[in-house]
């Protein structure tokens, strides 16, 4: 890829809900980005391999823990901030953004939330500052959309549990320090566990050969009789709820996200149709061009003033699960949309690496389909306003 040459679109004037620290929050995030990341990104999806290198930058901007309290290493930023900050960092790729998306909300949050005064103390800070990256591990070979139904499990041993069973599709598993764990303890109830890398029986074998994220790394997590100490327990939650409501925060995270990887396909396809020339005049003279344009801003500023109002309610603590779904579900959705026809504006070029919008595409197809599919967020707004789950 060239220079990034993104500018930003605000066709509704949203900016002007934003404070002065939120916009600051955000331009440093851009101007990082764009210096340090945007140059590599795309040889590093080319390779699959997840940049490194931009870990402490990704601490210095606050992207890890951005609504974690200052006392513990995180940022202390509200959740638009918080929600700023996942739209520059998918607005380059999404698998920076899920980087970023599973260490605050998915192993900093229920640390934070669940975890006792000590665990907080030992973990939080070396997260916030990237010197440790995490992975959250819910799903397993059998029980993605149902995680109730795991089988990683652990049993009291007196002075340790013994944690076994398998997760797959885990970001960052590769080489996190931490993990957090989710599984049944001898009575079926889930409880969230921290497990260290170079605990004995622990692995974390990479997955090789996608298609899509491929600038983010995922692996395997596997237990073969891991002696946890007791008190890497998360004491204050179990059940189910406990990583459902780490999802909310990721969720809500990911609808902003989404918004950026909308927001750069339109802006390198608008500027593309400016530029480019056929039948002796640029391309953005065609209607048909005008029409995709026109139908992309559309889209994205509908949801830039849905998230935002959604931001306003997460701050007020009044969001609900089931809105965040509806944003997670559309902005997604949008934005896989706009990738496909800001590719196509590009013509053939579309499919190269010169540009992002391929790329974009690509990786809203595993945006589209973690943190609950696309279809299990119907179902979760269609049990909302129905009160009646078609899960059981
Ligand atoms: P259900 O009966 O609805 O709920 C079980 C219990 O949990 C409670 N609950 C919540 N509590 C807190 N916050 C929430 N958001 C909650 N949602 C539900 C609920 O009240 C109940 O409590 P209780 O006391 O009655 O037991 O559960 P279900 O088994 O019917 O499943 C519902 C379903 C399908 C919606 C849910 O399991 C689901 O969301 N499935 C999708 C799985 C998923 O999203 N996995 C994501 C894995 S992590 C990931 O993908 C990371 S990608 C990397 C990146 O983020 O970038
Ligand atoms: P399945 O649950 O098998 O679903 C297959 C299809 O069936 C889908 O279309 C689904 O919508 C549909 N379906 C399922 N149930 C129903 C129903 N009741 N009604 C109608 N349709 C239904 N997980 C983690 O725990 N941690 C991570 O860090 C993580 N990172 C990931 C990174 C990547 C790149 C990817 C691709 C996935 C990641 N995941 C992670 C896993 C992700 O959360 C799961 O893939 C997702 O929850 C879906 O589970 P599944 O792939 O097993 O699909």
């Amino acid at each position: 890829m060239g220079t990034d040459r993104f500018e930003a679109h605000d066709y509704y004037l949203m900016d002007e809900f934003l404070t002065e620290e939120q916009i600051m929050i955000r331009s440093a995030a851009r101007d990082w980005l764009k210096q340090d990341v945007s140059p590599i990104i795309e040889e590093y999806y080319e390779k699959g391999e997840f940049p490194s290198q931009i870990v402490p930058g990704l601490g210095a901007i606050g992207a890890f823990g951005p609504y974690i309290p200052v006392e513990y290493g995180g940022a202390g930023l509200d959740q638009i901030s918080y929600g700023l900050l996942m739209q520059e960092l998918e607005r380059v790729d999404s698998g920076v953004r899920s980087t970023a998306s599973v260490q605050s909300s998915l192993v900093m949050y229920p640390i934070w939330k669940y975890g006792t005064e000590e665990q907080r103390q030992k973990f939080l800070p070396k997260l916030a500052s990237g010197e440790w990256l995490g992975c959250f591990g819910l799903t397993e070979p059998d029980y993605g959309s149902n995680p109730s139904g795991m089988i990683s499990n652990f049993t009291d041993q007196g002075d340790h549990y013994l944690l076994n069973g398998a997760k797959m599709w885990i970001s960052n598993a590769p080489f996190a320090q931490v993990a957090v764990v989710w599984a049944k303890d001898e009575s079926g109830r889930i409880h969230g566990l921290i497990v260290e890398r170079g605990m004995e029986g622990f692995s974390t074998p990479e997955m090789h050969g996608k298609h899509s994220l491929r600038a983010s790394s995922t692996g395997e997590l596997i237990f073969d009789n891991v002696k946890v100490p007791k008190e890497n327990l998360l004491p204050g939650k179990s059940g189910l709820g406990a990583p459902l409501s780490c999802l909310d925060s990721a969720r809500y995270g990911i609808a902003w996200g989404a918004i950026g990887a909308a927001l750069d396909c339109y802006d390198s396809a608008l500027r593309y149709s400016k530029e480019r020339i056929q039948f002796d005049k640029p391309i953005g003279g065609f209607q048909l061009i005008q029409k995709k344009l026109a139908e992309m801003i559309t889209e994205i500023t509908k949801a830039q003033l849905l998230t935002h109002r959604l931001g306003v309610l997460r701050n007020e603590g009044r969001a609900t699960t089931a809105q965040i779904s509806m944003a997670k579900r559309n902005n997604v959705d949008m934005a896989i949309n706009i990738a496909r026809e800001a590719r196509q504006i590009h013509g053939a070029m579309g499919i190269t690496g010169e540009y992002p919008c391929m790329r974009h595409m690509a990786n809203l197809e595993s945006v589209i389909t973690y943190e609950g599919t696309h279809d299990i967020h119907l179902l979760i707004t269609g049990a909302d306003v129905t009160g009646i789950s078609a899960f059981k």
